[in-house]
């Protein structure tokens, strides 16, 4: 029991959670964030005390874990281990991506499936939330053992997986090649045709918009912020981290809205072309990235610009930030460095790329901070409306979609101020936590005790 009469105490809560969960600091790190937002909302309202609501909403309804056995080139037996955390289906199916990267643990997937319970309620689309994945490496493999792989992995967790039941999509290192291989293998096990995996190809029920969706998304959530201060991108220098599905769309986006890209990273380093990416520029990322598989270094000596091996870009000087690769990957000394560089935004298309000390910087400093659960949002919800489009055996234009994920986050940015209003600003982190709470916290008490 975590409670104290009627008052919910963090720090004994903190300390049970990381008694249960012990060594899994990622895990940790997410629900503390959140908890820091809700507890004092749980604290006047004491049905969410009485209930143990937050107690429940961080303990996953079931995590699955299994063996993934394939075959490589030469005829070797390899081992993987395959997970899928079943997190929250209070408002919907559960719904999150698959993530392919040695680094994968059952501690970094129970963060991000926590995460997507309270994006996926901010979508305002009827999904639960989940992820999965596996530490397997998909770069250096031939197109084969990647098929291997993934209809190994689909072996096990079509078991656990269904249209009404958990729809998994893409994350770091599963792309639409992937999904491809893993819904192939999919209809061969079910023998029947349903939307059971988002992030499809256009052919057989994937959505226009969707490889956009999550960079486009974030875009538009950092011109929205902007708009709401009388600002806009038009005319800003902006980084980007990653170069990847959501690096990508991020940066192409940023530059129809007038901005100017002049970084992108990758796991070996950062270019920095302070002309600014163009379309052209960045069709070469797209090839090389995602169909070569190469490293960024390549783009510098085609490009003529320099390449930072080892390094993040945050030391650039820019107005505006968008970290797009993957967790903690900006720490307090590079919010220093960005602060005082006279960055006025950051928008996160990475899933908690900011750590809890360069958050704390942000928020200090007063720069506009758009959070991950709220700015990279974008994504599941073109997923969920790809699930629509497949339930009505329909698919809508491009236009239509686009016009729709605008939206969806425009709709995310104004639940965020009415959850965040402060005397001087507008607290984005605690907007999106408590609103994605509420829906999900509610649905919770009308359930009883389930
Ligand atoms: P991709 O696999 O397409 O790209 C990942 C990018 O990040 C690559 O540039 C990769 O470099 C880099 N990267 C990955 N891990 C590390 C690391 N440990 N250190 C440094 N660089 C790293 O993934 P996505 O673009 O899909 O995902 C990026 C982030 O966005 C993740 O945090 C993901 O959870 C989040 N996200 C993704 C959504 C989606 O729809 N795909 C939706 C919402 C959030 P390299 O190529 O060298 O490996
Ligand atoms: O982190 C995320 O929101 C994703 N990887 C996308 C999940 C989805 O189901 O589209």
């Amino acid at each position: 029991m975590m409670t104290r009469g009627t008052i919910l105490d963090q720090n004994e809560f903190m300390q049970g959670l990381i008694k249960r969960n012990p060594g899994e600091v990622e895990f940790h790190q997410a629900v503390e964030e959140v908890a820091t937002s809700v507890i004092p909302f749980i604290n006047e309202n004491p049905k969410y005390i009485e209930s143990q609501i937050l107690e429940r909403m961080t303990e996953p309804d079931r995590t699955i874990i299994f063996r993934v056995c394939w075959e490589d080139d030469e005829g070797n037996i390899r081992t993987n281990r395959g997970y899928r955390v079943q997190f929250n289906n209070a408002i919907g199916p559960y719904k999150g991506g698959l993530r392919f990267h040695p680094s994968v643990n059952l501690s970094i997937l129970k963060f991000l499936g926590f995460e997507q319970t309270f994006k996926n309620s901010l979508t305002t689309l009827p999904m639960g939330s989940g992820k999965g994945g596996a530490d397997f490496n998909p770069k250096e493999k031939s197109e084969r053992e990647i098929m291997r792989f993934c209809q190994a992995f689909m072996t096990e967790l079509s078991k656990h997986i269904g249209e009404h039941m958990d729809i998994p999509a893409g994350d770091i290192g599963v792309g639409s090649r992937e999904i491809s291989f893993m819904f192939g293998q999919y209809k061969r096990l079910k023998n029947e045709f349903t939307g059971a995996l988002t992030g499809k190809a256009l052919e057989f029920g994937g959505s226009l918009i969707r490889k956009e969706a999550t960079g486009y998304g974030c875009a538009y959530f950092m011109e929205e912020m902007l708009k709401h201060q009388g600002n806009t991108i038009a005319g800003k220098t902006c980084l980007v981290s990653g170069s990847g599905n959501v690096a990508q769309y991020a940066a192409q986006k940023l530059m129809q809205l007038g901005g100017k890209v002049i970084t992108m990273s990758d796991s070996t380093g950062f270019i920095h072309d302070p002309d600014g990416l163009t379309e052209e520029k960045l069709e070469y990322i797209i090839k090389l990235k995602t169909f070569r598989r190469g490293n960024l270094s390549e783009f510098s000596e085609n490009f003529n610009c320099k390449f930072y091996e080892d390094k993040k870009p945050w030391s650039i000087k820019a107005d505006l930030a968008f970290p797009c690769a993957t967790q903690n990957e900006i720490d307090k000394k590079d919010a220093k460095i960005l602060i005082k560089n006279g960055c006025i935004g950051i928008a996160e298309g990475a899933n908690m790329p900011s750590n809890k000390e360069a958050v704390e910087a942000f928020r200090e400093a007063g720069i506009v901070f758009g959070p991950s659960k709220a700015a990279n949002a974008g994504g599941v919800a073109v997923s969920g409306l790809e699930m629509t489009q497949n339930s009505i055996r329909m698919a809508w234009h491009r236009d239509e979609l686009e016009e729709r994920l605008k939206k969806i986050m425009q709709n995310i940015h104004q639940q965020c101020i009415n959850y965040g209003v402060e005397k001087d600003r507008i607290d984005y982190l605690k907007g999106a936590n408590l609103a994605g709470f509420v829906k999900v916290a509610n649905a919770m008490l009308a359930y009883g005790v389930v």
